[in-house]
């Protein structure tokens, strides 16, 4: 089905429509559909925007990447399928490669997703030759030149047990999570609560420019950055937005949604 770009709702149609697509080429598993309902959730209460904290979380994000001496980013189902072309472009401007990381593994799966990247020209790592401990379902499986030597790794739509195993493995993990009460976001040394399909687009940007910044001041940045207080205000962000759209709806004539 054609959505037309007038619909209303016509950037979330899209990414359902993307997510059926995955799924349809067994890149995105059934449960990952179910996964994006309680982020669309997440966006909608958040009002769909990237809100001036996770700009922030963006941009401390990006810092430590470019400090990382072997920086990757985990690649998901979901997030191969709403973003596949965004995360090759961030690979290149990070110097990061991309590995693929499954919760429903499978051998095939994870070639399935590994092709389905490199159409856009990036590098991929995918061997599963190695396991993060302290972890039993897939995720453990990981690539031994990518996840398993990195110090640091950008996850999205990730589970909170494999962000510990990480954060136990001595990483430091920046996460992209729509839902600022998670145990991912509140596991990451860096949380990003925006949508993946709006981060990994500003992330590119400011990675482009970011490179150009002395070593010292990416440290400041990071410095000057705290996870717990991004996630305060996030979840404040949500609860001011509730309350805005509650007082219009008590009084349309007075206020604005
Ligand atoms: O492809 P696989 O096999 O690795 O499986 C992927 C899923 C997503 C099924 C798996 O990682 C999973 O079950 O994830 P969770 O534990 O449901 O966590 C997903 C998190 O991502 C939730 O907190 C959602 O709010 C969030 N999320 C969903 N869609 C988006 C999102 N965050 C950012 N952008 C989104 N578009």
């Amino acid at each position: 089905m054609q959505i037309p770009p007038s619909h209303p709702r016509y950037f979330s149609l899209l990414m359902r429509k993307k997510l059926v697509e995955g799924f349809e080429e067994g890149v995105v598993v059934l449960e990952g559909l179910i996964a994006h309902g309680r982020g669309e959730t997440f966006d909608y209460i958040l009002g769909e925007v990237t809100r001036d904290f996770a700009m922030e979380a963006e941009r401390a994000g990006v810092a430590l990447m470019l400090l990382a001496k072997r920086p990757v980013i985990s690649v998901n189902g979901n997030a191969a399928a709403l973003a596949a072309e965004e995360l090759a472009e961030l690979s290149k401007a990070l110097n990061a490669p991309l590995e693929v990381n499954l919760f429903h593994w499978s051998r095939k799966r994870a070639d399935t997703v590994k092709k389905w990247l490199e159409r856009f020209d990036c590098e991929v790592l995918a061997a599963g030759d190695a396991e993060l401990e302290g972890i039993e379902h897939a995720r453990r499986i990981v690539d031994s030149r990518g996840i398993y030597i990195a110090d640091v790794v950008l996850v999205a739509l990730e589970d909170g047990d494999r962000c510990e195993a990480l954060r136990r493995a001595g990483k430091k993990v920046v996460a992209i999570d729509l839902n600022p009460l998670s145990r991912t976001a509140r596991m990451a040394d860096v949380s990003i609560v925006d949508n993946i399909v709006r981060a990994i687009p500003n992330m590119i940007e400011m990675a482009k420019n970011m490179k150009k910044l002395e070593k010292e001041e990416l440290e400041r940045i990071l410095s000057n950055y705290d996870n717990g207080i991004m996630l305060k205000r996030a979840i404040e962000s949500i609860r001011d937005y509730l309350t805005g759209m509650a007082s219009f709806h008590q009084n349309p004539e007075t206020s604005t949604p």
